[in-house]
């Protein structure tokens, strides 16, 4: 297992339209279980493929908060909405590829997912409250997506050169 390096925004990755996976192979089992060390150790409740630098349809995520409760880990292939609720919800998101940058962003507040799981087979599950957020977070990554698409042009320019600020002064580090 490794930790992997999680590309920052602006990054033209960031911004690519992941390829579904094919078929299963030990390679990505290898790559989900270093997602999963990768999205603990930020730490972080979610983390898609293309955050650090493969551009696979591809997502983990564990969203249980409490400390004290086991972690659940998630890892989906392929994810799909198949159902969003008419109702909405608004959460303060932040991005692992955009640190320390947080906005109110508003999703549906209930979705329905299928996907292709780590033994080969399908599922599908209802995720509310976090989960549901999160999952719409990460599966936007899958399409070049990313949280400050939903804000105002001039709050996303304004995140997007701090980050190039932050990008020019880690590489002087
Ligand atoms: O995809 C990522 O960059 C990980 C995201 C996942 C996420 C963002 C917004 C809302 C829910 C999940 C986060 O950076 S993980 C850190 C975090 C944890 C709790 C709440 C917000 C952000
Ligand atoms: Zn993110």
């Amino acid at each position: 297992m490794s930790i992997r390096p999680i590309l920052i925004h602006p990054d033209p990755r960031l911004r690519k339209h992941c390829e579904p996976v094919a078929a299963l192979s030990p390679e990505l089992v290898k790559l989900a279980e270093d997602m999963l060390e990768t999205m603990y150790d930020a730490p972080g409740i979610g983390l898609a493929a293309p955050q650090i630098g493969v551009m696979k349809r591809l997502l983990v995520m564990d969203c249980v908060k409490d400390p004290e409760a086991p972690p659940s880990p998630m890892v989906l292939f392929n994810p799909e909405i198949v159902w969003s609720s008419a109702e909405r919800s608004s959460y303060e998101e932040g991005c692992l590829s955009i640190p320390e940058q947080y906005a109110e962003v508003e999703r549906p507040a209930e979705v329905k997912v299928r996907w292709l799981t780590l033994d080969g087979g399908a599922a599908e599950e209802h995720f509310t409250g976090l989960w549901a957020t999160c999952v719409q977070h990460e599966i936007d990554h899958l399409d070049g997506k990313l949280f400050i698409d939903y804000l105002k042009p001039l709050r996303r320019q304004m995140i997007t050169r701090k980050m190039e600020k932050l990008k020019r002064e880690r590489a002087r580090a």
